[in-house]
């Protein structure tokens, strides 16, 4: 059965937020494969910009110009479709064709030829190896971006099921940790409405103090009933709280302003008393710095840059250079093509940097980031806990082990 792409279609839909979305049908003899793009709330700046100046309509325009330099290429060569990308566009960030194109169509191909050659497109993307499962990463309870004014400045707190042994038990972990968060929170809080922010974690009217509290007590409270460990994430999501006219982070709801240097205390002392797994964007973007001091203090919490990196291969080497961070997040449409994004795995992982491939906040029901983090070994997939868009990545790992499985959990050292 030939891989060549037949024919592509373009059009827009909506994203879990309701945004428009650039999705693309892939046919190769055929088969049809589709994906459509997800979009951040808080972005890095050094991201790929998901549109052309003139919106998505100008998105599907410009597909239409495009698109048939595709005919006949070859839907499983991730490489040489991020390479064919960029001779089309030629700007470092897809300004002219737009991110959210590239990644619809590089991972749409993928998820085509996975159909033609009746391979599963995880492993088109990591070729024969040793296959582990990765462990989910979910919000539970969050603020900033993703919620309304009155719930916590820090963007999300996480739930990790490092002991779990078996991926369905891990994810249910999560969803446990999810209710228990509820019934804390309504504890604190009767009048507690149930509200949600973008990424279905619950956004209460509370502080970051007190949601820290609720939610160490909510991992611990499923981990005893579980009998394995579940700890705690946090991604502060810097670049939204920093002033850079005034240096510093400002944390509106409770009304304090950090320089740098508290700000680096204040995440060594949640380190200290909470012991999370896992810490994202503790500090804003550009201060690879900051973060190479935070990873030397902090021995047994994983320090992982997300805005930091932006899935760029360059700026993950800078950070390489002086040890900013010891974990990455790979998000696809922050670089554009599925080829690209797997260059940064590989550079990540020669770097002993620990992998969690990441949804959006605006998601669709795509399911392929499952198979995108088994292909590229991530330790850590993070995609929320509960909602369709955010359980239709989950439910495929269930699905792959029991079709390709069972599979371990990755081996990682917490
Ligand atoms: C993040 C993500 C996903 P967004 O900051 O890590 O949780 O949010 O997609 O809004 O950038
Ligand atoms: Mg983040």
């Amino acid at each position: 059965m030939g891989t060549e792409i037949r024919d592509l279609k373009a059009r827009i839909v909506f994203n879990s937020r309701g945004e428009k979305a650039f999705e693309a049908d892939v046919i190769v003899d055929g088969f049809v494969g589709r994906a459509c793009a997800p979009a951040g709330a808080s972005t890095g700046a050094a991201e790929a910009v998901a549109f052309p100046p003139s919106g998505p309509e100008g998105a599907l325009q410009a597909f239409k110009e495009y698109s048939r330099k595709l005919v006949g290429f070859k839907s499983d060569d991730i490489v040489g479709l991020a390479e064919l990308f960029h001779q089309i566009d030629q700007t470092p960030n897809f300004c002219k064709i737009g991110g959210a194109a590239v990644f619809a169509i590089t991972v749409a191909s993928v998820d085509a030829a996975s159909k033609a050659l009746g391979v599963p497109m995880f492993k088109l993307i990591g070729g024969e190896k040793e296959y582990g499962h990765p462990f989910p990463l979910g919000n539970v309870l969050g603020g900033g971006k993703h919620a309304g004014p009155g719930s916590p400045d820090i963007q999300e707190f996480l739930s990790l099921p490092v002991g779990a042994k078996r991926v369905y038990d891990a994810i249910y972990a999560n969803i446990l940790v999810h209710k228990e968060v509820r019934k804390l929170i309504e504890k604190k809080d009767p009048s507690f409405s149930g509200g949600k922010g973008d990424e279905g974690a619950w956004a209460p009217n509370l502080n970051d103090l007190e949601a820290l509290e609720i939610v160490y007590e909510a991992v611990n409270n499923v981990s005893d009933k579980l009998g394995f460990k579940v700890k705690m994430g946090i991604d502060f999501a810097s670049s939204s709280l920093y002033n850079p006219e005034t240096k510093s982070y400002e944390y509106s709801r409770r009304g304090v302003k950090f320089s740098r240097s508290e700000q680096i205390n204040f995440v060594l002392s949640i380190i200290d008393k909470y012991s999370p797994a896992y810490i994202e964007d503790p500090l804003f973007e550009d201060d690879f710095e900051g973060f190479s001091i935070l990873t030397r203090e902090s021995k047994r919490t994983y320090i992982v840059g997300d805005d930091l990196f932006v899935t760029n291969t360059n700026r993950l080497l800078e950070g390489v250079k002086i040890g900013a961070g010891n974990g990455v997040i790979l998000k696809v449409n922050q670089v554009g093509p599925l080829g690209d994004a797997l260059n940064f795995a590989k550079t990540a992982k020669a770097n002993k940097y620990v992998v969690t491939v990441s949804h959006r906040s605006g998601e669709s029901v795509d399911f392929h980031l499952a198979h995108i983090a088994l292909g590229v070994s991530g330790e850590i997939m993070k995609s929320g806990v509960v909602g369709g868009e955010r359980i239709a990545k989950l439910n495929e790992l269930i699905r792959i082990d029991e079709f390709y499985g069972p599979f371990k959990m990755i081996n990682l050292s917490w």
